[in-house]
């Protein structure tokens, strides 16, 4: 085989307002049922978060974000799940990881909080660095680039750099392209269409493009928000052709079962 196979992150929003799921696991009881199942159906990690970051999502005070995703968290880790907190907030980063959470998500990649890479460097957990401009307020007005692939390569490795010098050494991070952070659909697909370039800077790759809008385009107007799975699986086999390490999704079974494909196909056997 020549890449491995990525690793499922599944997606456990703990919001009123996420995208595709909002409102549905706001119950402490619902978010661990929730998180069993993401499980079952082959999530290795589940990534928890408490703040939408949908375009046009408002900011959440970082108390009701760790109000909402704190308990879940407690949860979770006495049951032995591997637990990355989405969060651009360094105290609630900390109180994740207090809490259990051996991964921080950051989709600010650092720069919505100034205190979050000195908050992450002492801990030791892995750092999800995720390409961002901006929050979902203003980040549609930050979708202008004149080479996609190239400038988010150099702008990750910026921060990169920086989280570096604070401390977090390179084999603890993470990068994302930020699939539809200040990327319109046609960004997002340059971009993905060069994503070894991201790759070559040596980090672990995650891509988060489960059920995002550049992935309904592909479908029938007034399509249901889970008819965005297919095409989600899709893009993860073959994402996984191109040496990506993980993948964060929302129904890990359906990428599961497209990972079983691209395996079999890429070992040559279905062993
Ligand atoms: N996308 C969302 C939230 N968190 N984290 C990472 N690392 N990468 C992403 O692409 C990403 C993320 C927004 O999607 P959601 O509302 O379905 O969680």
């Amino acid at each position: 085989m020549n890449a491995s196979r990525p690793v499922l992150w599944g997606v456990l929003n703990v919001t009123p307002d996420s995208f595709s799921d909002g409102g549905k696991f706001l119950s402490q009881d619902l978010a661990v049922a929730h998180a069993a199942s993401l499980v079952e159906q082959g999530a290795a990690v589940i990534d928890v978060g408490g703040e939408s970051t949908k375009p046009g999502a408002q900011r959440v005070a970082p108390e009701v974000e760790q109000e909402r995703v704190i308990p879940v968290i407690q949860a979770l880790a006495k049951l032995g799940y591997v637990l990355s907190i989405d969060t651009m907030n360094a105290s609630t980063a900390s109180a994740a990881i207090a809490a259990g959470a051996t991964i921080v998500n950051d989709v600010s990649g650092g720069l919505a909080d100034p205190d979050m890479f000195a908050t992450v460097a002492p801990s030791g957990v892995d750092y999800v660095m995720m390409h961002w401009r901006g929050h979902s307020d203003v980040m549609d007005d930050l979708a202008r680039y004149r080479d996609v692939a190239s400038e988010v390569r150099s702008e990750l490795q910026e921060r990169v750099a920086l989280a570096m010098e604070a401390g977090i050494s390179p084999n603890r991070i993470i990068l994302d392209p930020g699939v539809g952070f200040a990327k319109t659909p046609a960004h997002n697909w340059a971009l993905l269409s060069r994503i070894d370039e991201v790759i070559s800077l040596g980090h672990r790759v995650l891509v988060g493009a489960s059920r995002k809008r550049f992935l309904g385009e592909l479908l029938p107007e007034g399509h249901a928000m889970t008819e965005r799975d297919e095409p989600s699986a899709v893009l993860g086999a073959l994402l996984a052709e191109r040496g990506v390490w993980g993948l964060r999704v929302h129904d890990p079974l359906i990428h599961t079962r497209a990972l079983d494909v691209w395996q079999a196909l890429s070992e040559g056997s279905a062993q």
